[in-house]
């Protein structure tokens, strides 16, 4: 085997909903207040899972975390018995929401990976991502952590590091702003980092959204994971984008082996980065191909409606390559049409489209590619990854159930108030980690 990449889903929690969090996500502030149906949302999640996996790509697994977060609660001054701090809390509805969401699915956030054949170390790298850009997010982190601890749990293989320091000049938002380009997976690659703004220098940023990345973020990254300068790339995402909606690099560029899918808008000094990255490329012998999608194709305004780019880019067992997107971009007919004009045209490795159903968490902005963290590996590290987080037949059946027994098929900001939530999500999360055999990953547990 020359090593593959797995893709690490977050399953959707069980307080799935629409609460307008995230400003520059124009999603989440069109659906704000909509009903939710968290049960869908996991089931959808599921099904593309299953559908890798069945396709013959390694498919992991990643929990959600306890919702509401009492403890967050707790430290801004609510206090008593859980349904009292739930009572107090819902006075302030923003509040509540915030520490009930159920954000941590989209995993492309939950941390940076930088494979071991390009550290110092021959370590696999993770850096937990701060997402101190959002109050929802922030709190992540730390349950983050202990997830990615227990299924990844050799250090003689894997390298865990805690997220940056929680400031804005570092704001940290995990592999969905980082790319790396190989000719095979477990051979040393280029990794490029894209940032929305360098702290240190006011000269280019955004006007109307934040940029959630920052360049001294990704240096920090960098270092931590030991990578060879030489290999490395700091490019910047092009403001204007930012205020059009691309809150993250994977919703207008998505990487795979030698390809880069990319919107033609989605960076600034494009012609300079991609000669570097040609070069780079070239010295590793591996066969850098960039497929630009032009604004007259697809508007920014269109992949960012459609998600075209935060689709998942993945190598066949035959050698080529197909591209997994939203059931949106079939919606759209522009996007449809470019789509079916690169899969005929034959010139690139893509050969194959799939759609998928996945509105309940497109619906917050959380495409294909939001939902799944790549986590490139050879085969010995890929044998000491905790085998209960990998999908099989027999677990998607044990978790479809697990969701059909606990999940609520209709919610709204509203229910984040009832007193039965916090004992309903802790039951879930309990019986999941068993069926994960994750150990008592959660304090609740402990
Ligand atoms: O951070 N949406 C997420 C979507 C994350 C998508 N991830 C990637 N592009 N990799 C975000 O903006 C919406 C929550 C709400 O409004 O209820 C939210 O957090």
């Amino acid at each position: 085997m020359s090593g593959i990449e797995a893709n690490f889903d977050g399953l959707v929690g069980p307080t799935h909903h629409y609460a307008g969090l995230s400003v520059g996500n124009e999603a989440s502030l069109t659906n704000k207040h909509q009903y939710s149906n968290p049960k869908q949302a996991a089931l959808q999640g599921l099904k593309k899972m299953k559908a890798l996996s069945d396709m013959g790509f390694i498919q992991g697994i990643l929990p959600p975390q306890p919702r509401p977060n009492l403890d967050i609660l707790r430290q801004i001054g609510f206090q008593g018995s859980p349904a009292t701090i739930i009572a107090e809390a819902a006075k302030h509805p923003f509040l509540l929401s915030a520490f009930s969401s159920a954000s941590s699915m989209w995993t492309a956030n939950a941390a940076t990976v930088s494979p071991s054949a390009d550290s110092l170390d021959h370590r696999v790298h993770f850096t937990v991502a701060n997402l101190n850009n959002k109050l929802h997010r922030h709190h992540e982190a730390a349950i983050t952590g202990d997830i990615l601890r227990a299924t990844f749990n050799n250090p003689d293989y894997f390298a865990h590091h805690e997220s940056l320091p929680s400031h804005s000049d570092f704001g940290d938002e995990g592999a969905a702003n980082h790319n790396r380009f190989c000719a095979e997976y477990d051979q040393p690659g280029i990794q490029l980092f894209v940032y929305g703004r360098q702290a240190t220098s006011n000269a280019l940023q955004p006007q109307r959204y934040p940029a959630r990345q920052t360049r001294e973020a990704s240096e920090a990254i960098a270092r931590l994971h030991r990578l060879s300068p030489e290999n490395t790339f700091f490019a910047q995402q092009n403001p204007a984008v930012i205020d059009q909606g691309v809150f993250h690099n994977d919703v207008i560029a998505v990487s795979n082996q030698n390809v880069f899918f990319y919107h033609q808008q989605a960076f600034v000094h494009s012609k300079a980065l991609f000669a570097d990255l040609q070069r780079a490329c070239h010295r590793l012998a591996i066969d850098f191909q960039g497929i630009e999608v032009p604004q007259a194709a697809v508007s920014v305004e269109d992949a960012v409606a459609s998600y075209l780019f935060n689709s998942q880019l993945l190598t066949t067992a035959d050698g080529e390559m197909s591209l997994i997107v939203p059931e949106e971009c079939r919606q759209k007919e522009n996007v449809w049409a470019y789509l079916q004009t690169l899969v005929e045209s034959q010139q690139t490795p893509i050969r194959a489209i799939r759609s998928f159903d996945l509105r309940e968490s497109m619906r917050n902005g959380g495409g294909p590619a939001c939902l799944r963290l790549r986590v490139a590996l050879n085969a010995s590290e890929l044998n000491a990854v905790n085998p209960h987080s990998l999908m099989t037949q027999a677990r998607y059946d044990a978790l479809v159930t697990w969701v059909n027994t606990y999940y609520r098929d209709r919610f709204s900001t509203q229910d984040l108030a009832d007193p039965q939530l916090i004992d309903e999500v802790h039951t879930a999360l309990d019986a999941l980690t068993k069926l994960l055999s994750l150990g008592s990953v959660y304090a609740f547990q402990r």
